[in-house]
């Protein structure tokens, strides 16, 4: 019998059972949380994302010892662009945009350094990394089929950002009968109304996309 870890959350406890449950760190990209990344180059506030750096570290540390299934994802498209919808490609008229040369080389490029995640989240040998090319982590990936031969039914879904990412993949996973528990602490938005009602439309309604809580109670229930 699998034991059951009551979380206290919005809009009422979450019943985690370590077994079926898994951590999916959202494109925790250096791209999008460096300081002279990409992110900032575009004249976002790049330390509304690195407040979460902390958080995710002791989360996932947590997840680590417990001995729980870790997974990752980034955001990014093939080299040769072949992946990458052209009305992606010319959203928002920028003078840069995907598969330009950035900062910390091609933008959303797989294998780009500002592509790959942050030192201080990377991932272990042996913990998946979803390349995904769209804001949701399950549009053209394998990670339903690998949640599924894992025996997944629950994601504590963190990273960045709160209202693209994050909210698509919550949204995704919920339509696919994932139960999924975001601590507030370690999903960030450039934006704090993004923030904040990114959070509120997750739990509105009765959780009628998951429940809310923040890490350190997740991390108590599972020490
Ligand atoms: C993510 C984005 N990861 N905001 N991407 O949220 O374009």
């Amino acid at each position: 019998m699998n034991s059951v870890l009551s979380i206290d959350a919005e809009p009422y406890a979450f019943e985690l059972v370590p077994e079926k449950c898994a951590l999916l760190i959202i494109d925790m990209q250096r791209d999008f949380l460096e300081p002279g990344g990409f992110g900032e180059m575009l004249g976002n506030d790049v330390s509304q994302l690195r407040r979460t750096i902390e958080p995710n570290k002791a989360l996932l540390a947590a997840f680590r010892k417990a001995g729980m299934t870790v997974m990752h994802t980034r955001e990014g498209h093939r080299p040769d662009l072949s992946d990458l919808p052209p009305a992606k490609k010319v959203r928002g008229h920028g003078a840069t945009t995907i598969g330009d040369i950035g900062p910390m080389g091609r933008i959303l490029i797989r294998g780009e350094p500002g592509q790959d995640i942050i030192d201080e989240l990377y991932p272990l040998p042996g913990e998946p990394i979803i390349d995904k090319p769209g804001k949701g982590a399950f549009f053209a990936t394998d990670l339903h089929a690998i949640l599924q031969n894992k025996g997944i039914t629950q994601l504590v879904v963190t990273g960045v950002t709160t209202e693209v990412c994050v909210n698509t993949t919550v949204r995704e996973a919920n339509d696919r009968g994932f139960e999924c528990l975001i601590p507030d602490d370690c999903v960030g938005s450039y934006f704090p109304i993004f923030q904040e009602m990114g959070l509120k439309m997750i739990k509105a309604q009765g959780g009628i996309f998951g429940w809310v809580t923040s890490s350190p109670k997740i991390i108590a229930a599972l020490s």
